[in-house]
């Protein structure tokens, strides 16, 4: 299961205020349709409406107008067929989106570095096919960037370059490390950072993206890899493995000193709640069926209504015993604390994970769109058995 028959589709490329206008022909033997993750799109008609449901041999037409304020950064697009998300997504319909203008924000001397996107990218393997039936997250799984397993970065010593991580898996997670460098995060999410932080690691739950500035280390070879991560007692731990290999040579490059300060991020920490909302996330002991609010997903009933140019204020609290990657549609938030410990994040998101029995509190303004969206987990296994809920934005 492909776009236009490759594992690894072609990147979009827009720039805020783009309108962008894509046909779906569905050649598959189930339906699907398209969303574009993280967009601030309208979640209507023809623009990033997921209950659009293609049927095999019809052709949908995709128009989006995205606003001029759309940030720069990293997105993507995938299938959001409910209940098919997870085996067309594995099967491989996921791809890249970027935004352009995050490198305006660079000095001078860097708005010509040479970037990479890093989308990260897994598949089972049964018989002689990638598997996309009756998935189990917790089955080995080949882990490739952009389709290549093990590809080689080149890189000069002392060269920043920008390096877009995607995870658009369809339920794994990824833990990264690049041995003995760190990673420079200028965004979150297709949000740019209002300081720029560094990390030894960084965890995309299923969904997440980072945009960072990676420095060549002294001439030699070293390794972008993922480490051993479990989501938890109910959840799946994932084996450390090898992703890319980062060859530095050539002559070096002068170092540039990257600034503190990066983008301008409002605050939401003193708005004005308009309402609160707690969603929980649970599921079976048999894993088999997964639940918000006690409830599978109905897309015809409405589950939260929420008033456009508001601000609220929502509880995630998770009563599983596995973490769950929560993401919303449309409009993105502020994370503001995680198990009651206040989180200082540098962006907005659109994708944060729920610790296990514990719980996140998020801060959410609806701007420029009304309409029917949803709000999910993206392990996308759990979406299609019933995680995913109706929220309504009214004028
Ligand atoms: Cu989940």
């Amino acid at each position: 299961m492909t776009y236009n028959g490759r594992y690894m589709p072609t990147t979009l490329r827009v720039r805020p205020g783009d309108r962008l206008e894509l046909a779906m022909e569905n050649r598959l033997n189930t339906p699907t349709n398209l969303h574009v993750h993280g967009m601030h799109a309208s979640p209507s008609g023809h623009a990033d409406n997921i209950f659009v449901r293609i049927n095999p041999h019809q052709t949908f037409h995709y128009s989006y107008r995205f606003t001029r304020n759309l940030k720069p950064g990293t997105y993507w697009y995938h299938s959001h067929a409910h209940p098919l998300s997870a085996p067309q997504v594995a099967g491989g319909m996921s791809g890249v989106i970027v935004v352009d203008g995050l490198k305006d924000h660079l000095p001078r001397s860097l708005r010509g570095i040479t970037e990479h996107v890093i989308a990260l990218k897994d598949f089972q393997v049964q018989g002689d096919s990638v598997k996309t039936e009756n998935l189990k997250i917790s089955a080995p799984t080949t882990r490739t960037v952009n389709g290549q397993l093990n590809p080689t970065i080149k890189i000069r010593p002392g060269e920043y370059q920008l390096w877009r991580l995607a995870n658009v898996s369809a339920n794994i997670y990824y833990h990264l490390h690049l041995r003995g460098q760190r990673f420079y995060v200028i965004a979150h999410d297709g949000d740019p950072v209002d300081r720029i932080w560094t990390a030894d690691s960084l965890l995309l739950a299923a969904g997440t993206r980072f945009d960072v500035l990676v420095q060549g280390g002294p001439p030699g070879t070293t390794q972008l890899e993922t480490l051993r991560y479990s989501t938890g007692p109910a959840g799946n731990t994932f084996p450390q493995r090898t992703l890319a290999t980062l060859v530095s040579a050539g002559s070096p490059v002068r170092p540039v000193r990257l600034p503190t300060t990066f983008a301008p991020v409002e605050d939401f920490s003193h708005a004005k709640i308009a309402a609160r909302h707690t969603i929980v996330f649970s599921e079976n002991t048999a894993g088999t069926k997964y639940y918000i609010n006690g409830k599978q997903f109905d897309m015809n009933r409405v589950d939260i209504r929420s008033k456009l140019n508001t601000i609220e204020e929502w509880v995630i609290r998770n009563d599983s015993n596995e973490e769950h990657s929560f993401h919303v549609h449309t409009d993105r938030f502020q994370l503001m604390s995680i198990n009651g410990r206040p989180h200082h994040g540098h962006g907005r998101q659109d994708t944060a994970n729920v610790p296990p029995k514990g719980q996140i509190v998020i801060r959410i303004r609806f701007t420029d769109f009304t309409g029917k969206t949803v709000l999910h987990c993206h392990i996308l296994n759990h979406e299609d058995a019933g995680m995913m809920a109706v929220l309504e934005i009214v004028k």
